[in-house]
């Protein structure tokens, strides 16, 4: 008997690395150009020889010269986090949080796959299943995975692929201070990834609503639950996990438009400035780190943590810090442009709203 093609395609797909790949679909668009979704996975359900692979194209992407001659960056890893030092004051709460942030795991995506001869998807941390106890997850692997929990009063990492990277952007906002990455793992700040939180940002109809909450809980139990450089608000992309990370908070907000995709596949607002700041806002912030004399601005951190304690100056947005654009008024639009600074094209968060479309034509599985 002849098995219908699709069943073949499934079976031939199931747990094999050709899965990872990409499915055919229909475009969506008479002018798109998204013909094969690439689909992304989560990082606990890749082989041994995809977690390699991916590894090795970071850092490969760690190791590959800048080109685009933004302040004090040394390689292509670092111009993608550049991006978001340079915006953090117009990228968190506000409205663009979640569009500008699944614009950059995309850049990263498709860098990794042409520059560095990737050819899987970007994967998640399916944090949920970590919850309340992050220090055991496979991602922190020594060995299959970006190494694991930091070491010593600064908490550089001691072992795993990234033990040698040396990363030239933060704390903060600032530029040329060549530190390790540094993690502070709390298990008890990672109980803010259970399912329960997400559930509770589900309750919200709008997007106005909901992405607050999705930047609440779920997004801050990641940063905070590995702690270091994944806790700096400024400079996080410098720990590679963050890239795992807010991909797992683009599946919230994408499994929430896959909920009613009529009403959410365009819904977008929020305010577009937000006034707090970095600074002031966070407990633990009265330490000072050697090295940062008369430290006094806070990143948040665990109170060990003596990285966050830096001088204030690092955590205020310095001048010709960018202001947002491309909206009629003080509320986020689908006209607000996303700036990269010429990693990949700037775009407008119209773009990014819809993972199957001609730009970004990816989907969760
Ligand atoms: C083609 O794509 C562009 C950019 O995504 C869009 O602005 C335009 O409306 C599309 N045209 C058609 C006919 O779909
Ligand atoms: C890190 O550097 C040390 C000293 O050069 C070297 O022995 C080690 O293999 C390196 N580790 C990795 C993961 O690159
Ligand atoms: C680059 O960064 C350094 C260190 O913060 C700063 O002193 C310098 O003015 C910056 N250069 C430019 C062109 O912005
Ligand atoms: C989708 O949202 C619209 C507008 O809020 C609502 O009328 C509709 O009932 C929702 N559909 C589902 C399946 O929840
Ligand atoms: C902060 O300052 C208070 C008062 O001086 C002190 O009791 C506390 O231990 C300090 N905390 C840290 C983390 O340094
Ligand atoms: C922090 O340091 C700056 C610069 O030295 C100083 O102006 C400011 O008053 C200090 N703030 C606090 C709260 O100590
Ligand atoms: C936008 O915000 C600014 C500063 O808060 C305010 O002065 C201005 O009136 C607002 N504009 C609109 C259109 O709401
Ligand atoms: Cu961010």
């Amino acid at each position: 008997m002849v098995l219908p093609s699709l069943l073949v395609t499934l079976l031939a797909g199931s747990g094999s690395a050709a899965a990872a790949v990409a499915r055919p679909v229909t475009p969506r668009t008479s002018n798109g150009t998204c013909t094969t979704l690439l689909q992304r996975r989560a990082w606990h359900t890749f082989t041994d020889a995809e977690k390699r692979a991916y590894i090795d194209a970071e850092l490969c992407l760690m190791a590959k010269p800048a080109t685009l001659g933004l302040n004090g960056t040394k390689n292509r890893f670092e111009e993608l986090q550049w991006t978001h030092q340079h915006q953090a004051s117009i990228v968190h709460n506000v409205g663009a949080f979640l569009p500008y942030h699944r614009l950059l795991m995309w850049a990263h995506e498709k860098l990794l796959r042409e520059e560095c001869g990737y050819q899987g998807a970007q994967p998640y941390w399916d944090e949920v299943r970590d919850a309340g106890k992050f220090s055991t997850s496979d991602v922190l692997d020594p060995v299959t995975g970006f190494g694991g929990n930091g070491v010593g009063a600064y908490g550089c990492i001691a072992d795993g692929p990234f033990v040698n990277f040396t990363n030239s952007l933060g704390p903060g906002y600032r530029i040329g201070f060549e530190h390790c990455i540094y993690r502070f793992v709390s298990d008890s700040v990672s109980r803010r990834a259970a399912q329960s939180y997400i559930d509770e940002c589900y309750q919200h109809t709008t997007f106005v609503d909901f992405w607050p909450c999705a930047e609440g809980a779920p997004h801050n139990g990641g940063h905070g639950g590995i702690g270091g450089k994944m806790n700096d608000p400024i400079a996080s992309p410098g720990d590679p996990i963050f890239y795992l990370h807010h991909s797992f908070l683009d599946k919230v907000w994408w499994d929430w438009q896959e909920l009613n995709q009529s009403a959410r596949l365009m819904d977008i607002g929020g305010r577009n400035k937000f006034s707090g700041g970095f600074s002031g806002g966070f407990p633990w912030g009265n330490g000072t780190l050697p090295g940062f004399p008369g430290g006094n601005g806070s990143l948040p951190g665990a109170p060990q943590d003596p990285w966050r304690s830096v001088p204030l100056q690092d955590m205020i947005p310095p001048p010709g810090s960018p202001e947002p654009e491309g909206d009629p008024g003080n509320t986020t639009t689908l006209s607000h442009i996303l700036r990269m600074y010429g990693v990949v094209p700037d775009v407008t968060i119209a773009d990014v709203m819809d993972t199957r479309g001609p730009l970004l034509c990816f989907e969760y599985v």
